[in-house]
């Protein structure tokens, strides 16, 4: 492949896999940059109708309803994360001769691609759980040091739109899944953590060994840090196995005492025994057990590679206590809530998109499952066809909730339904009444609205703080 240098995409023909969030970014970033690109995606509804129209506008084709056959004259094919390696438009284009990457390996390429600035570095974070909290933390840290920075990636904002934007960075914090990992070969982060390693995406990967080597090339050819969890020895042997720079340190954090090149806990305080003078007899306060919020054991663990990642580039132990401190979870994100009568109620208020909603879906059997708002013009017979068999019982609230009334009609007929035609302040109360009679113990009551809110809600979190109250008083009324 070329260097990032802007001529030598122009007039190159390229195929973008997927019209979602990467394809998009994808596709307006090289049109931009005068190649002539062409969107396939195996969907057809309305949305991705719509999106087509929106990309028609900047001169990029876009083909929907086939994911298979490779468009005449390909030269590039650059995929979006979640199409598997053994997609068949890959081994058209494995055929042709025509290589495939993803949309970070292309914002790795043009990282340098802006004449006024220069590249900021990434700091990359991986691993099975806790990558985007992680992430988060990360970010608040840096910027609690001053350092101008944003969470990309994986966590939901294309890295290319990043990379490429008027805004200026020093350094970025980089959430990587393994799919975007297995398509980015050349990305060479600054410093890279593998929090855990457990098996999952087995059906995207074919087996463990590949996804723990997916994962594994984060560290490839970092050059201050490869952070690994001491309690996984599955993220060791990953750092032990990739090529890095000269120079390049492995760094382990742990929950409990840090030996040296380590960050760890002791006496409630965070510590770093890595990034000291004289790390033999040295270890630095960073913040306490308390900073971290919340607490639990998980999130320490969460912070401490945050930490690691922060103190490799340079920051100083005041900005890891204070980015901690500044860091607040998101409440709405597949959030437990409580759990009564032996039913656990989850929010996922920020499930505000179908494709958002099926994950959240996807973690949970039986669930009974609450949905509905503005629909965005988005259809509800995939994410039906795909979650129906999951479902206990529906309960539908908001404006379009006869959309996926009719789409739960022909396709899970047999799911017990009820829609509730109120939109007043105790409508979400309702809502949690009539999911607690659907379910039984054992059950998840899951908020994953499939919608956005603003139909009966200034926003998410208030939908979801609705939400929250509801199940309060329900496990209130039944104490
Ligand atoms: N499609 C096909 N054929 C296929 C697969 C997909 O036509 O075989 C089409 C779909 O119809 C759809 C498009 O491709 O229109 C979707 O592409 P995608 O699944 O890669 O999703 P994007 O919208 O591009 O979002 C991706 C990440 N999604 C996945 O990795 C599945 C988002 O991570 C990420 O935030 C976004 O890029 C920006 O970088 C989400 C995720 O679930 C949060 N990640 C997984 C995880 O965290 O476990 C890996």
């Amino acid at each position: 492949m070329g260097s990032g240098q802007v001529t030598s995409w122009q007039g190159k023909n390229i195929t973008v896999a997927g019209l979602g969030v990467s394809g998009i970014s994808a596709a307006r970033a090289l049109a931009g940059l005068g190649a002539s690109v062409t969107v396939v995606d195996g969907g057809d509804s309305e949305g991705h109708r719509a999106k087509a129209a929106e990309l028609a506008g900047l001169g990029v084709s876009v083909r929907l309803g086939d994911a298979e056959t490779l468009p005449e004259g390909t030269g590039l094919v650059v995929t979006s994360p979640g199409w598997k390696p053994d997609s068949p438009l890959f081994r058209a284009a494995a055929e042709a001769g025509v290589d495939v990457v993803g949309d970070v390996e292309i914002a790795w390429l043009l990282r340098d691609s802006r004449p006024d600035r220069k590249a900021a570095p990434w700091l990359a974070v991986t691993g099975t759980n806790g990558k985007t909290t992680t992430t988060q933390m990360l970010a608040s840290i840096l910027r609690a040091a001053g350092l101008r920075t944003a969470a990309v990636g994986n966590i939901g904002t294309p890295i290319i739109d990043v990379v490429l934007g008027e805004e200026e960075y020093d350094v970025l914090a980089v959430e990587l899944s393994s799919y975007q990992l297995h398509w980015a070969p050349s990305v060479r982060a600054h410093s890279a953590a593998v929090l855990n390693l457990a098996p999952d995406h087995l059906d995207w990967h074919g087996s463990m060994e590949a996804y723990a080597a997916d994962k594994g090339r984060i560290y490839e050819g970092n050059t201050v840090a490869c952070v690994y969890n001491v309690a996984d020895a599955a993220t060791e042997r990953l750092v032990e196995e990739a090529d890095v720079e000269e120079g390049c340190r492995a760094i382990g954090f742990t929950l409990g005492a840090p030996g040296p090149s380590m960050l760890g806990v002791v006496d409630g305080i965070l510590v770093d025994r890595a990034f000291v003078e004289n790390r033999q007899r040295n270890a630095q306060e960073l913040a306490e057990v308390a900073d971290v919020n919340p607490p639990a054991p998980h999130n320490i663990a969460n912070a401490l590679a945050a930490a690691a990642l922060a103190r490799a580039f340079g920051v100083p132990p005041r900005a890891v206590r204070d980015g901690l401190r500044d860091f607040r979870p998101d409440a709405h994100r597949v959030a437990r809530v409580d759990e009564v009568d032996g039913v656990v109620y989850v929010d996922d208020s920020k499930a505000t998109n179908t494709h958002a909603a099926e994950a959240s879906l996807a973690a949970f059997e039986p669930v009974v499952w609450i949905a509905g708002g503005l629909a965005k013009g988005a259809t509800f017979d995939e994410l039906v066809q795909k979650s129906g068999k999951r479902l206990r019982g529906a309960v539908l609230i908001g404006a379009d909730r006869a959309l996926i009334a009719e789409a739960l009609a022909r396709h899970a007929p047999e799911v017990p339904v009820v829609d509730l035609d109120r939109t007043d302040t105790g409508a979400m109360l309702a809502a949690v009444r009539e999911a607690a009679r659907l379910a039984e113990p054992g059950d998840t009551v899951l908020l994953a609205p499939a919608c956005a809110s603003m139909d009966m809600f200034a926003n998410y979190n208030e939908r979801g703080d609705a939400f929250s109250d509801a199940v309060r008083e329900l496990a209130a009324g039944s104490a």
